[in-house]
């Protein structure tokens, strides 16, 4: 307390301010003594010795001190905060494989509108990757995992470690505009739209994804690395013999032209980019960079450019997210729509992508009903991309003249439609095969990929899978099985073509979004039937047609197959119905009649130079008769969905998510309005 008695004893005050205490005042006259006592003492007195401006002065400055320390406490916490969770988002998208760096997580930006400068796109590096502007978590459910460079059949004890074993993955792109990532098909599809000409927006997170970002990526296991091989061996070929060119001529090394536009090579990068082969994908997207030109004066059949091109370019767009391939999908997208000036809108069968022009075949003014119903996915999807709405309109349009034609059966059409009536012509053939198969396979795909709202589509293709119970399934003897056969003018005929087989696994996929569970109950014995078309042959692969045996015979198999009938094209229909049927159930029996048919493959149609190829004659297993081709969807899908099959890992392409178009290339389910 303040006294005059204490005032007049105290020194006499110096009205400046200073704490500075030199050594003698600290040790004082006690000499050094460092306890904390004698410190605490000693700095009172220095304390009490100051003059009361001073005293006054440093209270005012800790003060201020500690109001300043206060608010820039509170501006700071923000920033803070962002970034430790962003460290912890770092952490959490660590690549699961140690040593790969990725500097673009598991992320990628919305979609880039097509008009996108194609000049700012990345060379494709999957090995070092700029950081994307602002990061965004992909669900895990559509990251592929991408098996090593380099990769070896190894025994299943080696599995693991080989998946485990660091991947060099880092490189540069040219640009942020579009991110690629190898950790794999690592896109969130847009979900957005409810419209084409709705404006694309970011999709959303979904609540579940950083859980599963966490979670452990499943190894590729031995059979899906014999894809792999079988995939390079095919790909070998391809590129020693026809680079460039539709495709692959394996014996002769050479190549067979159909549209000059490299079909081969585009409608198998996405199976690279899902079996992670990098390195070919990188080659092939050179390609398409330098090389593919629309610009052309060819013929193309729309359907054929639409489900490989068209389709082939927007998944591999969606799942590398690099914007050359939505370019390129605008591209051809656009030079394909004068196929739909037509006095009825039934889009021509052909178009010459570099005139503008489209005609119907020379001998007739039809066009095939599967053809011109089996476009919808992926003009629709071009819409959405782009927000142009003349795609899907014109596709839509289709669709809703053919939900109000007569002519059908019980919901099954006939094969052909001409393009000035609009009128289904030839009435009265039903079949599930050539000329009318996809029709089906696309009502379901198409309400599926349009989030189940469009009720016509529902209706089509229940209408229609009624009618195929109703007229065409029947039972084979001696093993009973149900196959699905033909109706031509009241007839029934036990003839049921390879295509067919699509069948079982477009009924699983249906009874998985919710129809009658008796659709699994057919998927089920008709996909057994169409591995009988395999084992029952002396090769192990099945023919194009079969014809099933109504009547036991002594020494007759179910299965018959005429001269005519008897070759192989490398078809995938079987396989990929394996794949659905192993997705939905997970009955190992499907995995392995999957094998069964890979080894046949490479038994009798693997050509020693690289590449694979057509056979004239699946019942000579001493000379199956060698064609000298191989057709794209070898690689678009046939090998795709064994890899597919073979996964155990139901998030690799994960079927709510996307949908297959009819060449195996996934397109994003678009997100309920
Ligand atoms: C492919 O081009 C498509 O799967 C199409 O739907 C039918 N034909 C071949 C495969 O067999």
């Amino acid at each position: 307390m303040y006294s005059a008695a204490a005032a007049a004893a105290s020194p006499p005050r110096r009205d400046f301010i200073s704490i500075t205490l030199s050594p003698e005042e600290a040790v004082g006259a006690g000499g050094y003594n460092n306890s904390k006592a004698w410190r605490r003492r000693s700095c009172w007195r220095k304390w009490k010795q100051l003059s009361r401006l001073q005293r006054s002065v440093i209270l005012f400055l800790f003060a201020f001190l500690a109001v300043c320390g206060v608010i820039s406490y509170t501006s700071m916490g923000e920033p803070w905060k962002s970034l430790t969770n962003k460290s912890l988002d770092d952490q959490r998208t660590e690549p699961e494989i140690p040593g790969l760096k990725l500097a673009n997580p598991a992320v990628l930006p919305a979609p880039q509108k097509a008009d996108a400068n194609l000049g700012d796109s990345p060379e494709l590096s999957p090995q070092k990757l700029p950081k994307p502007p602002h990061v965004r978590h992909g669900p895990s459910n559509l990251q592929i995992k991408p098996p090593r460079r380099d990769v070896k059949l190894k025994t299943r004890h080696d599995t693991s470690r080989v998946a485990e074993e660091p991947v060099q993955a880092d490189k540069e792109e040219k640009t942020e505009k579009s991110v690629i990532s190898w950790r794999g098909a690592v896109i969130e599809p847009d979900q957005s739209t409810e419209s084409p000409s709705s404006k694309i927006k970011e999709p959303e997170k979904p609540s579940s994804v950083e859980a599963e970002d966490q979670k452990e990526p499943v190894p590729i296991n031995e059979r899906q690395m014999a894809v792999i091989e079988a995939f390079r061996h095919a790909w070998k070929g391809y590129k020693d013999f026809a680079w460039g060119h539709d495709e692959l001529k394996p014996l002769s090394k050479s190549y067979n032209e159909w549209f000059g536009l490299g079909l081969t090579l585009i409608d198998a990068l996405d199976t690279m980019w899902i079996l992670g082969l990098k390195e070919e994908f990188e080659e092939a997207r050179k390609w398409v960079v330098n090389d593919l030109a629309f610009d052309k004066n060819v013929d193309v059949n729309l359907f054929e450019s639409t489900i490989r091109i068209l389709g082939g370019l927007l998944s591999t767009y969606h799942l590398s997210r690099d914007s050359l391939f939505l370019e390129k999908a605008k591209d051809i997208g656009n030079r394909l729509m004068p196929a739909f000036k037509t006095p009825s809108k039934i889009p021509y069968s052909d178009v010459n992508i570099g005139r503008g022009t489209a005609h119907p075949p020379r001998w007739t003014s039809d066009s095939t009903v599967a053809e011109v119903t089996s476009i919808q996915l992926e003009f629709r999807e071009l819409s959405r991309l782009t927000g142009d709405e003349k795609f899907q309109k014109a596709v839509d349009e289709v669709m809703k003249h053919v939900h109000t034609l007569s002519g059908k059966n019980d919901g099954l059409v006939p094969m052909f439609i001409n393009t000035n009536s609009g009128q289904f012509t030839h009435l009265g053939v039903y079949t599930l095969g050539a000329r009318a198969d996809s029709y089906y396979e696309y009502l379901l795909k198409q309400w599926i990929q349009g989030g189940k709202k469009e009720n016509e589509l529902l209706e089509d293709y229940m209408r229609a899978i009624e009618g195929v119970k109703k007229h065409l399934l029947q039972r084979s003897q001696p093993k009973k099985l149900t196959f699905v056969g033909e109706l031509a003018h009241g007839h029934f005929s036990a003839k049921m073509d390879h295509l067919v087989c699509f069948l079982p696994g477009t009924l699983a996929l249906g009874a998985h979004n919710g129809l009658p569970a008796d659709h699994m109950t057919l998927a089920e014995a008709l996909i057994e039937t169409c591995y009988q078309m395999y084992a029952q042959v002396e090769t192990g692969l099945s023919p194009e047609i079969v014809h099933f045996n109504l009547h036991a015979q002594k020494g007759h198999k179910d299965v018959e197959i005429k001269p005519a009938d008897r070759h192989n094209l490398l078809r995938p229909e079987t396989v990929e119905s394996l794949f659905y049927m192993y997705r939905f159930t997970g009955d190992k029996k499907y995995q392995d009649w999957g094998w069964e048919i890979l080894q046949n493959f490479n038994k009798y149609t693997r050509v020693p130079t690289g590449g694979y190829t057509s056979i004239n004659n699946v019942q000579n297993p001493s000379n199956p008769e060698p064609r000298d081709k191989m057709e794209s969807f070898f690689l678009g899908e046939t090998l795709k969905y064994m890899f597919l099959l073979f996964s155990d890992d139901i998030d690799l392409i994960n079927l709510d998510k996307y949908i297959f178009n009819t060449e195996a290339h996934p397109l994003p389910i678009w997100a309920p309005a």
